[in-house]
């Protein structure tokens, strides 16, 4: 098989970037490693920033967002007794956060494509690229023009870059998340962060019925270091109360580190999201990252500007992540340290406006 584009992996990276160049005329092709059904219901993130929706509007792929999606303007420290909101809308003039649960927009994408008559190749894992142009699978070869690895923290296409130029910086911090899903009687209203000498907790809202709660945990441990009864009281004992759970699902360790590879583009071969740098989940940005990279790469090949695509990326991700180490530290200090620079952050002024910012992703970054 011959394409001009060819994408390795269905996430959000891979997905939008396929849709964006399929209606620019682009040919394209996406081989995704797993099954549909698998690929649309994994439960990841579900904060979506301003811009990444903006631009998912501009190109027609956010009718279902827009429709069922929830926004959410403030976020809530707990620490100590004292609950301290930060509310973002008011401090960045309006900016909220758009609250959609990742697989929902996978589906969307993915129909999108499929009406175009533009499916990608499911369960066709990408076993390597050759020669930074050609994406070899099982049973299909495919030359491309250019190569975009979009397959996530764990896929091939970053080892196609040669070992004497490709640099990874890794970072790992001293503990892991415990993630899960738990039914809930009524949906969170906003993210909420808890400071314990038990170790952090987070409450992040997902759908009416369903939110997703994180724990920190020792570095290392397993779901089954996890059971229910555990998750329950730990939860309990953090989030001081916190809501009624139902059922929890999709129990999982989260291992908390972050990671860079570089360079971003080697020749026809170009990194996009996760493939490219893993960052926590604590300032919700991954998906938020990958959609932006898609967004950069579908304008460079259709207006040019493809030599800058490295450096445009690594200038926003370093915001990201610097946004996302503040947060880690912060959230993982004894909450005794913690409260003041948690007052000062929730008071109105220029440190907080600041932070309110690079939370919500308000920044002064090119629109596409
Ligand atoms: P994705 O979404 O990982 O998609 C990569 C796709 O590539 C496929 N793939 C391959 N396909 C073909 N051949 C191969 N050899 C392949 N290898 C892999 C995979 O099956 C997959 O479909 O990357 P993308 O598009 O860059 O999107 C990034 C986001 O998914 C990611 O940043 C976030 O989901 C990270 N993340 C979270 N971010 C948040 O902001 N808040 C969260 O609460 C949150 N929770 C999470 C997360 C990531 C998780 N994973 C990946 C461990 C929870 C989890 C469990």
């Amino acid at each position: 098989l011959r394409t001009q584009v060819g994408i390795i992996g269905a996430g959000p990276a891979g997905l939008v970037l396929a849709n964006v160049l399929g209606r620019a005329g682009i040919d394209c092709q996406v081989v995704e490693r797993h099954p549909r059904a698998r690929v649309e219901s994994r439960a990841r993130a579900g904060l979506l920033e301003e811009r990444t929706v903006a631009y998912l509007r501009a190109h027609g792929l956010a009718d279902r967002l827009l429709a069922e999606g929830t926004r959410h303007g403030w976020c809530e420290f707990l620490c100590q007794g004292q609950r301290l909101r930060m509310d973002y809308a008011a401090l960045t003039g309006g900016a909220r956060h758009w609250v959609y649960p990742q697989q929902w927009l996978v589906r969307d994408l993915i129909a999108a494509l499929e009406t175009d008559g533009r499916l990608p190749w499911f369960a066709t894992p990408a076993r390597a690229v050759e020669e930074l142009r050609r994406i070899r699978c099982d049973r299909l070869q495919i030359d491309c023009d250019y190569v975009i690895g979009c397959d996530g923290g764990h896929g091939v296409s970053r080892h196609a870059l040669h070992p004497v130029l490709r640099r990874e910086v890794t970072q790992r911090y001293p503990y892991d998340w415990l993630a899960v899903l738990a039914e809930v009687d009524a949906p969170a209203p906003g993210v909420l962060y808890a400071l314990h000498e038990r170790g952090f907790a987070g409450m992040m809202p997902r759908t009416s019925a369903i939110s997703r709660f994180y724990l920190q945990c020792a570095a290392g441990d397993t779901p089954a270091d996890w059971p229910d009864h555990r998750v329950r009281e730990e939860l309990r004992l953090r989030l001081e109360g916190g809501p009624a759970l139902g059922g929890l699902y999709e129990r999982r360790t989260l291992r908390m580190h972050s990671r860079v590879t570089r360079p971003l583009q080697h020749g026809p071969l170009f990194l996009a999201g996760d493939a490219a740098h893993l960052l926590t989940p604590s300032g919700a940005k991954g998906m938020n990252l990958a959609i932006d990279d898609a967004a950069d790469l579908a304008h460079a090949l259709l207006h040019g500007g493809l030599a800058g695509y490295g450096q445009r990326r690594l200038a926003a991700l370093r915001r990201a992540q610097d946004f996302s180490e503040r947060l880690m530290r912060l959230l993982h200090r004894p909450p005794g340290d913690a409260l003041e620079e948690l007052r000062r952050l929730t008071r109105p002024g220029p440190e907080a406006a600041a932070f309110a910012r690079e939370f919500v992703g308000h920044v002064n970054c090119k629109e596409w």
